[in-house]
């Protein structure tokens, strides 16, 4: 919160494989698609990774919410909608749309933070008593650390287009967000301002396992309030439906951990949407590089990777050298997977001190070794190799 957290329109064929026969699509996602089965099997079409996308649609001018991080004089107040990602992505891109006070400049734009939430009870201390009528279907009381990007520490940047100089919803919450049993305000009536489209692009981009989501997105104005404009409910094409698809909640940080549903608990409306949308990648070993970029498919859960989506086991294999072939001996295996430690020490994935244990390890090994066996006088010969390696 202080930091922060649809049948989806998840496309896992690219445009290019739209019309192939299920059949062929079927054995493609089986299977791990590479850039040359697919230059096989679709002789003529180009090949890319699998794309991801999903949006709710352009507004639909019964709302807008605040949505803003806390600053001088100013509370924290949160709106987040929902998503869903049906297998491992990572999103790269995202956009939202809302309103900016009339007259305001582009540039009175400071910032813009973007969290990811689980869905109730994710992240959530079930055992307090909520201070609303229900939880049911919330985002959770805390955001998704690792899903957090903020313009202020560079991890997103953003630009924003006024898309309509002057547009108007015929209802807003803005102040108006209280505990039970003081919830029903009906909301603060129609506001008019700028339409703006806010782009953003995640730098690293959010990694995310198969998982129903809230997007939160918050920007910073040096004057007036980013007001989140809703989007039709249920999701209409070009939009991307998806069941089940959660209304809009929204929260102040003297409602937090709780969340009100803007539409039912506030206005009664009836359910609300919020206009955003989502594009990545999919990443099918889930290492947080997308599978156009990862030059190491398979990656096992949990292991480090480069910027390439490759582990230090995976640069140095056991079996071999990862251009292939044999190693020549014992001491090469542990030179390469020092060489591989090394470099993910300047790139500050792993300390020093992992990196020593790491070659250990290696050096410990029968990797390199003809048949896998080591003989003694050799292994001592190679492992005095391996000392003058790590020094
Ligand atoms: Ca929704
Ligand atoms: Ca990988």
């Amino acid at each position: 919160m202080t930091k922060e957290r649809n049948e989806t329109n998840t496309k896992n064929e690219t445009p290019a494989l739209r019309g192939v026969r299920p059949s062929v699509l079927a054995t493609l996602s089986a299977n791990k698609i590479t850039a040359g089965t697919l230059a096989l099997l679709l002789l003529g079409l180009q090949a890319s990774a699998d794309s991801f996308t999903f949006s709710t649609g352009d507004p639909d001018g019964k709302i807008a919410t605040l949505s803003r991080p806390p600053s001088p004089g100013k509370i924290q107040t949160e709106t987040a909608d929902d998503f869903v990602v049906p297998q491992t992505v990572v999103i790269s891109q995202a956009t939202f749309t809302g309103l900016l006070p009339l007259g305001a400049a582009l540039s009175s734009i400071g910032g813009v933070e973007i969290e990811i939430y689980h869905v109730f009870p994710g992240d959530s201390d079930t055992n307090r008593v909520p201070a609303v009528l229900t939880r049911l279907n919330s985002p959770g009381d805390v955001e998704i650390d690792s899903a957090t990007r903020d313009s202020a520490d560079g991890s997103l940047s953003f630009s924003a287009t006024i898309v309509n100089q002057s547009f108007s919803v015929s209802n807003s919450v803005v102040n108006g967000i209280n505990k039970h049993p003081d919830e029903k305000t009906n909301g603060e009536g129609a506001v008019t301002g700028q339409e703006v489209l806010i782009t953003v692009h995640f730098n690293p981009p959010i990694a995310l396992p198969a998982d129903h989501y809230f997007f939160r997105p918050e920007v910073l104005l040096s004057s007036g309030d980013f007001l989140w404009l809703s989007a039709p409910r249920p999701i209409v094409a070009p939009g991307t439906s998806f069941m089940p698809d959660l209304q809009s909640w929204i929260r102040n940080d003297a409602l937090a951990p709780d969340w009100l549903r803007i539409g039912t608990d506030i206005t009664g409306q009836g359910p609300f949407n919020a206009a955003f949308s989502l594009s990545g990648e999919t990443d099918a070993d889930g290492d947080g590089v997308a599978d156009s970029l990862d030059e190491c498919p398979g990656t096992p859960a949990g292991v480090i990777v480069d910027a390439n989506g490759c582990s230090i086991d995976q640069l140095a294999p056991c079996s071999g050298p990862a251009s292939g072939g044999t190693w020549k001996n014992h001491g090469q295996y542990v030179s390469s997977v020092a060489q591989a430690a090394e470099s993910f020490v300047a790139q500050d994935l792993i300390t020093t001190e992992e990196a020593d244990e790491i070659i250990a390890q290696a050096a410990q090994s029968n990797c390199g070794f003809a048949g896998g066996l080591r003989r003694s006088t050799q292994w001592r010969k190679l492992r005095s190799n391996t000392i003058a390696v790590q020094n």
